[in-house]
């Protein structure tokens, strides 16, 4: 069989899903052993649900008609046996359709009403609210039956020009652009905003997500397409027609929607099979097709290995069939191979780190606790041996000593309470610069300096201000999990070397990912405020759309940097109560292993011998707690396309000597 994405990145969802089983080797072990308790429980959590809910995101972007969907068909649904995306000549995808799979929802077509414009809610919100969306079942045995559901989406609905120009589709400044009219001077507009395919297929299942959109410049494009979708896609797939060349609408969505994101284009020259000519010979046309791609490159201003010519339709038909020869001249398999070999090793590295930092993170906390317990036993032999030989007397003065230490020992709840005190009140000033209000309050203030139209000459200025605000905050909050952790090393210092506790400092918190996505919310507004898009959208309407959409971006990223913080809080006051918890234990148990030893003879070598079993058990927990974590780090190592033993069957090219990202030369080369 030919190597396709669609292989490849299955081998890359075998791969997590060995993982995953890694994963839940090491949390039942911990599990059976008492060990996964406080921090290691919440980073076995953690750890789980990034590994299974890491996305794949492929955007397919185009004018209309140059064959989105066609190549969605291709490249994903061939196995189906025939054509499920709708695909027809002349504008045929109305709205931006996502493909994907929640096994939380049967298989079905969810589709967000255009009326929903009227609102002023952002998709993000919509997404949230289930009453919002029409939802029909699909039927995913029968693929005539599921391409009829899918027919949906190509639904259009006639309205009068007044509800035309509220729902974003007419502008009077550009009729150019305005869809048509029929006799009775009504417009046709899409019936739905968004849609929402979900469907068990198997790639799907393992986290891809395929965005087709409707031709991109027309007017009325969702805003939350530009300013969402598509930038924090992993690849975009820009496609032109070999019929067309490229043209100036083609330009424009360039310019406008790809143009600053290199390192994950890819151009597709399509329907080079239209270039056959009964007249030409077979060398001419290849001749025209390279001159085709050597011309898009230049005006794309793209390397030509980034383009790549090729026949969707070809593909399809070649695929159904069946027919190895057909697909290799519909060109597919080579952009095919380019998605996988810069997309695959791309995914497999952040879920590399993902493993590596968890596994890492879990181990040290077993690790940590064990060896707290192993001191503890080792305490109490030292104690018993010290009491061979020895009368009652001895042992009940003993007894007397450990009630002297625990009192002593509790006198440490006043520093640990002043402790707790003190840092959940840091906490909370923290929160509360990071909470939903406090962003909803800074938007507000941008609104307040902007007016009520986003297109004044302060607009760009005042929303610089409010990212500038934005950053402020989260520096500010890397600032103070900084002076947190000074006072944890003051009292921590204490605790161990007062009260016998080990504890150890969490490593500090990492803002940069949020930082960093702030920053990219920034750039992709700020291009934005600059479109000819943004000008015919300037109605109050859309500016209450862009403002909910704005804060619902936001919200994302300070809700995630909370939880983030929450979670290293939590990690530090849980580290406490299980040293303070076993503390408490051992003194309770050396009270009454001593009381034990006071009324039976041959008690105390009985439990000396029980502590050494004890810690022996203790170390052989270590070792294969180590063992496990280790074998998930290796494996989270190993490329999944040279190593796994099912893969290797197939016979595909080994991407083992993984191409940086962005390594165009490199990348060719491998393609
Ligand atoms: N000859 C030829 N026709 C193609 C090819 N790919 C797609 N088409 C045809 O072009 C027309 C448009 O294809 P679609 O896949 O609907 O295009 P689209 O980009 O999704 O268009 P919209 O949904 O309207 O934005 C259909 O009739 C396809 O069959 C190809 O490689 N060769
Ligand atoms: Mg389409």
């Amino acid at each position: 069989m030919t190597h396709s994405f669609a292989t490849s990145l299955d081998a890359l969802g075998e791969w997590r899903g060995a993982l995953s089983e890694r994963v839940d080797t090491l949390a039942r072990f911990l599990a059976e052993h008492d060990l996964a308790q406080g921090a290691a429980a919440e980073q076995i959590g953690s750890l789980r649900e990034r590994l299974g809910n890491e996305k794949l995101v492929v955007a397919f972007v185009a004018e209309f008609s140059r064959g989105k969907s066609e190549l969605i068909n291709a490249i994903f649904f061939a196995d189906t046996g025939r054509r499920i995306l709708p695909a027809t000549p002349g504008r045929t995808t109305m709205c931006p359709v996502e493909l994907g799979w929640s096994a939380d929802e049967p298989p079905s077509l969810a589709l967000l009403p255009i009326e929903t414009r009227l609102e002023g809610l952002s998709l993000g919100e919509l997404r949230l609210q289930p009453r919002a969306w029409r939802r029909l079942e699909l039927k995913i045995d029968d693929a005539d039956e599921l391409a009829r559901s899918l027919l949906e989406v190509t639904r259009t609905e006639w309205v009068t020009e007044a509800q035309a120009r509220a729902l974003g589709f007419w502008d009077d400044a550009h009729p150019e652009d305005n869809p048509p009219r029929d006799d009775e001077g009504k417009v046709e507009v899409p019936a739905w905003r968004h849609a929402l395919i979900n469907y068990p297929h198997p790639l799907l299942r393992q986290g891809l997500v395929v965005l087709d959109t409707p031709g991109l410049n027309a007017i009325g494009a969702e805003p939350e397409l530009t300013l969402s979708l598509l930038p924090s896609a992993h690849a975009t797939v820009f496609i032109l027609g070999a019929d067309t060349g490229v043209t100036k609408s083609d330009l424009a969505i360039w310019r406008d929607h790809l143009g600053a994101r290199a390192p994950t284009r890819f151009v597709v020259l399509n329907k080079i099979d239209s270039l056959i000519d009964p007249l030409a010979t077979l060398e001419q046309v290849e001749a025209q097709i390279a001159q085709q791609q050597r011309e898009t490159a230049r005006t794309l201003g793209v390397g030509l290995e980034r383009v790549f010519p090729l026949s969707a339709r070809q593909a399809l038909a070649a695929r159904v069939e069946g027919d190895e020869m057909g697909l290799n001249e519909s060109r597919l398999p080579i952009l095919e191979a380019a998605l996988g070999a810069q997309l695959l090793p791309q995914r497999r590295q952040v879920l590399e780190q993902v493993v590596q930092e968890g596994a890492q993170q879990i181990e040290n906390h077993v690790v940590r606790h064990i060896g707290d317990a192993r001191r503890q036993l080792a305490e109490q032999t030292l104690e018993l041996r010290g009491l061979r030989g020895k009368n009652n007397a001895k042992v009940r003065l003993m007894i007397k000593r450990v009630d002297a230490e625990t009192a002593e020992f509790e006198e440490c709840t006043t520093l640990l309470q002043a402790m707790r005190a003190v840092h959940g009140r840091m906490l909370k000033d923290m929160l509360i610069d990071l909470s939903s209000d406090r962003v909803r309050d800074e938007v507000a203030e941008m609104q307040a300096s902007m007016g009520a139209s986003i297109l004044n000459l302060g607009a760009r200025k005042a929303f610089l201000a409010l990212c500038e605000r934005l950053r402020g905050l989260l520096a500010a909050a890397q600032r103070r999990n900084g002076e947190i952790r000074e006072m944890l090393a003051a009292s921590f210092g204490r605790l161990n070397a007062e009260f016998g506790f080990s504890l150890a400092q969490n490593k500090p918190l990492d803002f940069d990912r949020f930082t960093g996505e702030l920053q990219l919310i920034e750039s992709n507004y700020v291009q934005y405020l600059g479109l000819t898009l943004a000008l015919r959208l300037a109605q109050p309407k859309f500016m209450e759309q862009f403002r909910r959409m704005l804060i619902s971006k936001l919200r994302v990223v300070f809700e995630n940097a909370s939880s983030e913080l929450e979670l290293w809080n939590k990690a530090v006051s849980a580290q406490v109560d299980s040293q303070l918890r076993e503390r408490r234990k051992a003194f309770k148990r050396r009270r009454e292993t001593l009381e034990k030893i006071q009324s039976a003879a041959g008690e105390l070598e009985l439990r000396i011998e029980e502590i050494e079993t004890q810690d022996q058990r203790l170390i052989e927990f270590q070792a294969k707690t180590s063992e496990l974590a280790e074998s998930l780090r290796e494996y989270a190592l190993v490329a999944p396309f040279s190593t796994d033993a099912a893969f290797d069957k197939l016979d595909l090219p080994l991407f083992e000597d993984a191409v940086p990202v962005g390594d165009e030369a490199a990348m060719q080369r491998q393609a």
